[in-house]
Formats: C-alpha cells, sequence, structure tokens
C-alpha cells in the first residue's frame, strides 16, 4: 500500500492522478504547510526538504519499503512499478523524461514564482511580477509550439509528462487566455476529461474552497520568511 503525503496544490495533485490513472490504492495522509506540520520531525524523516508530495511504498523494489520524495520522481517511481505510462521503446521514454524535467525544472519554479508574487507576496513588486508573468507567457508558448506538433507533451501517447504540466494550467490566475494558446488548451480539454484526471484533481478540493483553509498575512509571512 502506498502512503501518500499531501496537501491539495498543483505539485500533489500529479501524485493523485498518477495513482487514479494507475489504479493503486493508497492512504492520504494531510501535510498542512500552512500551519507548519511539514517541518515535523516526524514528516523530515520522510523529506528533508520539507515538501510534499511524499510517498512510502511498503512494497518497494525488492518488497522493501521505499521513501521517495518530489512529484516528478513519485511518478517515474509508479510508472516503472506499474509498467504504465511511460513508453517501452528507450527514444520514447527520453522525451518523457525531458519533459518531465522540464516541468520540474522551468514550469513549477517560474509558475510558482509568479503565484508568489502576484497572489501572496504582502509588497507590491511591479519588476518580479513583470518578470514572472513574462516567464509563464514563455513558458505557454513553448508549451502552445509543442502541442501544436504533437497530439501529447512527449509524443503520440499520453504519458507522466502529460500529468506533470496539466494540474499547473490555471488560467486566469496566470493571466493566460485559453483563445491564445488554443494548442494547449485542446491538449488540456482533452486530458481534463479522463475520468481517472477527475478523481485525482478532485482529491482534497474541500480544503481548497474559499474560506475553508483561511491564510493569514502571519501564515503567509511565516510560510515564505521561514529562516533557519
Ligand atoms: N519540486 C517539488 C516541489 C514541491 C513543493 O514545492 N511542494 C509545496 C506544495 S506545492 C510544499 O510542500 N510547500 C511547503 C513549503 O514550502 O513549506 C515537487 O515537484 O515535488
Amino acid at each position: 500500500m502506498i502512503d501518500l503525503y499531501f496537501w491539495p496544490t498543483s505539485n500533489n495533485k500529479k501524485v493523485t492522478i498518477m495513482l487514479h490513472e494507475v489504479g493503486l490504492p493508497y492512504r492520504l495522509h494531510l501535510v498542512n504547510f500552512i500551519e507548519g506540520e511539514n517541518y515535523r520531525d516526524d514528516f523530515l524523516a520522510l523529506n528533508p526538504n520539507a515538501k510534499t508530495p511524499t510517498i512510502v511504498d511498503d512494497e518497494g523494489p525488492g518488497g522493501k519499503p521505499i521513501t521517495i520524495f518530489e512529484s516528478g520522481a513519485i511518478l517515474l517511481y509508479l510508472a516503472e512499478k506499474t509498467g504504465k505510462l511511460v513508453p517501452k521503446d528507450a527514444a520514447a521514454r527520453w522525451a518523457v523524461t525531458q519533459w518531465v524535467f522540464f516541468q520540474a525544472a522551468s514550469i513549477g519554479p517560474m509558475f510558482g514564482q509568479h503565484a508568489h508574487f502576484f497572489d501572496y507576496c504582502p509588497e507590491d513588486i511591479p519588476y518580479a511580477k513583470d518578470r514572472y508573468l513574462n516567464e509563464v507567457r514563455r513558458l505557454y508558448g513553448v508549451l502552445d509550439r509543442r502541442l501544436a506538433a504533437s497530439p501529447y507533451l512527449a509524443g503520440g501517447e499520453y504519458t507522466i509528462a502529460d500529468i506533470m504540466v496539466w494540474p499547473w494550467i490555471q488560467w486566469s490566475r496566470q493571466h493566460q487566455s485559453p483563445a491564445e494558446w488554443k494548442a494547449v488548451k485542446a491538449w488540456y480539454d482533452t486530458i481534463g476529461a479522463r475520468p481517472a484526471v477527475q478523481a485525482g484533481f478532485k482529491v482534497g478540493t474541500e480544503l481548497q474552497k474559499p474560506g475553508a483553509v483561511p491564510m493569514t498575512v502571519e501564515q503567509k509571512r511565516a510560510l515564505f520568511a521561514r529562516r533557519f
């Protein structure tokens, strides 16, 4: 059985979507990082980087338990464990790996900083807003050109590369128009129609309802200005 340490965000939803796609059962453990639960010793023992998602699979390689953090590594692990959502052909597999890294190294950090400076930063910093909005726009362009030429990110098949990126598309929050990025929009709708994607994305939504977990200015300061 897989234990998933989770809070409902885009990085975490990649893993719930994947688990629903491959049909593996899992136990959900909420780690409320707004309250700093990710800095508890028991969680740091699983992930020294103090971030969700993190999984523990008690039936890892050789039948031994394994702990994995970083959503990209988790998806690669689950794909290998189940033989699903990564093609067997070596060249096709490298295409998947490349787009998985692209999400982890570019989309995640840049879209994340955009969200930080637009939605959470207690100060208005026009330079930072402009820098990250520009990066978000540039990356939508990369996705759009790719998806105009290929039905899925890594080629002809739906793979974990698509699962890495899909939960990060948030049109209005990112100040992007589906009418401008037509290939991204078509791909987004195709993937969003998959029952496993809908089931995985729904996990934890009750915690995201406006007012369900309101973040105070103090919590924002504690979360983003933590010092060690
Ligand atoms: N690159 C990591 C990013 C993980 C990450 O940033 N997780 C956030 C939630 S989306 C988190 O746990 N933040 C808590 C904190 O920074 O204190 C991944 O893809 O798993």
